[in-house]
């Protein structure tokens, strides 16, 4: 008999295509550059962070030498100084924008990714992120003010990539950032704001980088975060919601952190992953069939290294910096994780996180 419906999706999984992935960030980092594009007129304003996941995806998949070649390393790091805003000492989404913390954290991992970190003024981008804290501890975002546990990751990450964590009120940061926990175990963008996937990510990994893992009700949150997995494996960032590529990453790696990465099936998370890719023109989407964006082929790649699914011939993610492993080894950051419980199943990845200081979960 006729069939009058539309075929059935396939079942296939698509094998992980480093090579038409990287041409796929090759394509669009040359189509956002041209001044009649559309695409790259209506993400003009995030830039910064639109290159840190292409170049990060990049590192990723290739050796450093290789990926920073293929990216014009040059011409990118002679644009990032070019965002410097000398008034601030912030940096902005793209040139003659206004600077914002954001993108001040994207234009360090850049650096940092190309080894150029001496090319920053230090001193004034330390005064311009001791400037938006707040005496409750928050971060503001910018001058306008806007508080969210984002600017408060972006702020203690920004600082340990600058090795002047000191030169804010750590303890007060930690603190507010406690005070956005919820009775569910997650944490939001403020103190009493919806738990959220994302906003999770932002306050643990801000806690190890400060060393106070110890405020986290960990046995609560690992909870909240394990039921983020939905009947096709993939993850949602809250209840109800539907699953998404990128939150394979906010939730892997602040599973990793608190050490439970073995509290999601990994197998099907990775399937549901792999079916994101675009397997004619090249990178991941939020979700199968979907189109795909650099957002999310980053937090694919990363959520698939975070799985061990990806190893020869690819460099590790760091689940507190977001960067690759050996940037972070080189710079020399510190940061704090929870040892896995005892019998628990899964192995944490001691390379990824051997350097970082081990602390027993706290009863709580
Ligand atoms: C360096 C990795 C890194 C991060 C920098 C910007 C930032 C710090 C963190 C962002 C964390 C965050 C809030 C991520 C969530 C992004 C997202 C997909 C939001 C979508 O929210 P909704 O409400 O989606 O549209 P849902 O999935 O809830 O329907």
């Amino acid at each position: 008999m006729a069939s009058f419906l539309a075929p059935a999706p396939t079942s296939i999984v698509p094998p992980f295509s480093p090579s038409i992935h990287k041409s796929y960030i090759l394509m669009l980092s040359q189509k956002l550059s041209s001044p009649t594009s559309y695409e790259g007129a209506v993400t003009s304003h995030l830039r910064m962070s639109g290159v840190y996941w292409s170049l990060a995806s990049m590192h990723l998949m290739c050796e450093e030498e290789e990926a920073n070649v293929l990216m014009n390393s040059g011409e990118i790091t002679e644009w990032v100084l070019q965002c410097f805003d000398e008034e601030t000492g912030g940096f902005a989404g793209n040139v003659n924008h206004d600077p914002h913390i954001l993108y001040t954290l994207s234009a360090l991992q850049i650096l940092a990714m190309f080894d150029s970190l001496s090319l920053v003024n230090t001193e004034k981008v330390v005064a311009y992120i001791t400037s938006l804290q707040n005496l409750d501890g928050s971060f503001s975002g910018d001058s306008y003010g806007e508080i969210d546990t984002r600017f408060s990751y972006c702020a203690l990450s920004s600082l340990s990539i600058l090795n002047s964590l000191s030169s804010i009120d750590l303890n007060a940061a930690a603190n507010f950032i406690s005070t956005c926990q919820n009775f569910d175990g997650g944490f939001g963008c403020n103190s009493g704001a919806e738990s959220h996937a994302g906003q999770i990510f932002t306050c643990v990994a801000a806690l190890s980088i400060a060393k106070r893992l110890d405020l986290i009700d960990v046995d609560l949150l690992s909870w909240w975060l394990a039921e983020r997995q939905t009947g096709g494996g993939g993850l949602n960032g809250r209840p109800e919601k539907q699953s998404d590529v990128c939150y394979s990453w906010w939730i892997l790696s602040s599973l990793e952190i608190i050490g439970r990465r073995s509290w999601v099936n990994g197998e099907s998370l990775a399937t549901f992953i792999l079916k994101c890719q675009d397997t004619e023109k090249g990178g991941i989407a939020d979700r199968p069939d979907n189109v795909a964006d650099v957002f999310h082929t980053f937090f694919g790649i990363s959520g698939l290294l975070l799985l061990g699914q990806l190893k020869e011939g690819y460099r590790q993610v760091d689940s507190v910096y977001a960067l690759p492993v050996d940037v972070v080894e080189r710079l020399g950051l510190n940061a704090q994780v929870i040892e896995m419980d005892e019998g628990a199943t899964g192995k944490q990845e001691d390379k990824r996180l051997a350097g970082y200081e081990r602390v027993k979960k706290t009863k709580r």
